[in-house]
């Protein structure tokens, strides 16, 4: 059993971060989700509820043996990899848009400490899913209940009401 680093906002996380985080879970053994505070991007949910909601997904998806959501101390990922033993960081690809996006970063962290990423396709039929549009579609009162986990979805209505006030 390995142990590889899932990073990324999660904000919210959603239905194709959930199937990224089982699929490595079945290759690698252990996934830490690794949920980054970046203070000069204003997140819709905070640290602290981005990694609740998380954890209570993997509660209710029978994963949580396998997969854990930890915040990402702030710093290099490379770090936070070598501090839990992990030799690769997990990314999804949705598109070349994706790769494009992915290759300095992934090429970077081989070369700051051989931490390897391994990349995962996405599954076809939630490649359309990413977090801002979700935030978008849903403060426009679209439903995305069905792109997200039942704990995200009540935590970014509650997000979104609360911005109302
Ligand atoms: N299906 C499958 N996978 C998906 C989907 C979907 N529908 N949507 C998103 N994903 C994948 C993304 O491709 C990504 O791999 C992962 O899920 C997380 O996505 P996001 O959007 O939540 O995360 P990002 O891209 O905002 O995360 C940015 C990082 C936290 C990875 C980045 O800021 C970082 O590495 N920070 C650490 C500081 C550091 O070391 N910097 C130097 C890097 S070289």
């Amino acid at each position: 059993m390995s142990t590889v680093v899932l990073p990324g906002s999660f904000d919210p996380f959603t239905r194709g971060h959930l199937d990224l985080a089982r699929r490595a879970a079945d290759l690698a053994g252990r996934v830490v989700i690794a949920v980054s505070h970046n203070p000069s991007k204003r997140n819709l949910l905070d640290l602290e509820t981005r990694c609740a909601v998380i954890s209570e997904v993997l509660e209710a998806e029978a994963l949580a043996d396998r997969v854990q959501a930890r915040p990402l101390p702030s710093g290099l990922l490379v770090d936070f990899c070598r501090e839990l033993g992990a030799r690769a960081v997990v990314r999804g690809l949705r598109s070349q848009v994706d790769l494009a996006y992915e290759e300095p970063m992934a090429r970077m962290n081989a070369h700051l400490a051989e931490v390897d990423t391994m990349f995962l396709l996405t599954d076809a039929s939630l490649a359309h899913i990413s977090s801002s549009l979700v935030r978008e579609v849903a403060a426009l009162g679209g439903d995305v209940d069905d792109m997200l986990p039942v704990a995200s979805a009540r935590a970014l209505r509650a997000a979104l009401a609360d911005r109302e006030q």
